[in-house]
């Protein structure tokens, strides 16, 4: 059973955008996150409530260009994150699944901790890529976001929106529903004995 506690941090800093984020696995969703984009503040505040993760976010970038360096970067760095914290992965669950709605929107999602990056996300209806959320936030870096946290942190995740009109709707149950699946997959497991994998390791 993994017995060091499951928190890392991590600084990333490039010529687009600075980062300083710190997660706790073994939270209860308290968050405190200035990422300087409105509607990704609220997005990562749903997956630290919803995943029972602790997250502190501060970022600063080139939001003058677009927010997408800033969002991307903060997609790495909490994927980053996220494989730190995880350790050897003794003990955990490994796989998670959730099925999530907001009001119209309904979407699924699997995480596996496998530690092969994967990302299949289908579902956003046409449109839903360029559609600006708050004003501001590019429907097409939903999926961005996921692909940068799932390749990072090293997770096999579905993510798949079966219903839904209103894009703030999806874009939330979306991430509603990753937070989902990512608690039951990192959670520890009592039954687990070592490394959940018959490689003997992840
Ligand atoms: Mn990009």
């Amino acid at each position: 059973m993994t017995t060091a506690p499951r928190i890392a941090s991590i600084s990333r800093t490039t010529s687009e955008s600075s980062i300083e984020l710190t997660i706790n696995l073994d939270g209860t969703g308290v968050s405190n996150i200035e990422t300087t984009v409105p509607f990704f503040d609220h997005m990562l505040t749903a997956f630290a409530k919803h995943s029972l993760s602790d997250l502190t976010v501060k970022a600063s970038g080139d939001i003058h260009i677009d927010v997408h360096h800033t969002v991307e970067d903060i997609g790495i760095s909490l994927g980053l994150a996220i494989r730190e914290a995880l350790g050897d992965k003794a003990g955990i669950s490994r796989f998670g699944d959730a099925l999530v709605p907001l009001d119209e929107a309904l979407v699924q999602a699997v995480v596996d901790i496998s530690g092969r990056p994967f990302l299949v996300h289908s579902g956003e209806p046409a449109g839903f890529e360029f559609h600006l959320i708050g004003g501001h936030f590019t429907g097409s870096m939903v999926r961005h976001v996921f692909e940068a946290i799932t390749f990072n942190a090293g997770l096999t995740t579905h993510i798949t929106v079966l219903n839904g009109r209103d894009p703030h709707h999806i874009a939330e149950a979306e991430f509603k529903a990753f937070a989902r699946a990512f608690r039951q997959a990192k959670a520890l497991d009592p039954l687990v004995q070592g490394i959940p994998s018959t490689k003997g390791a992840l």
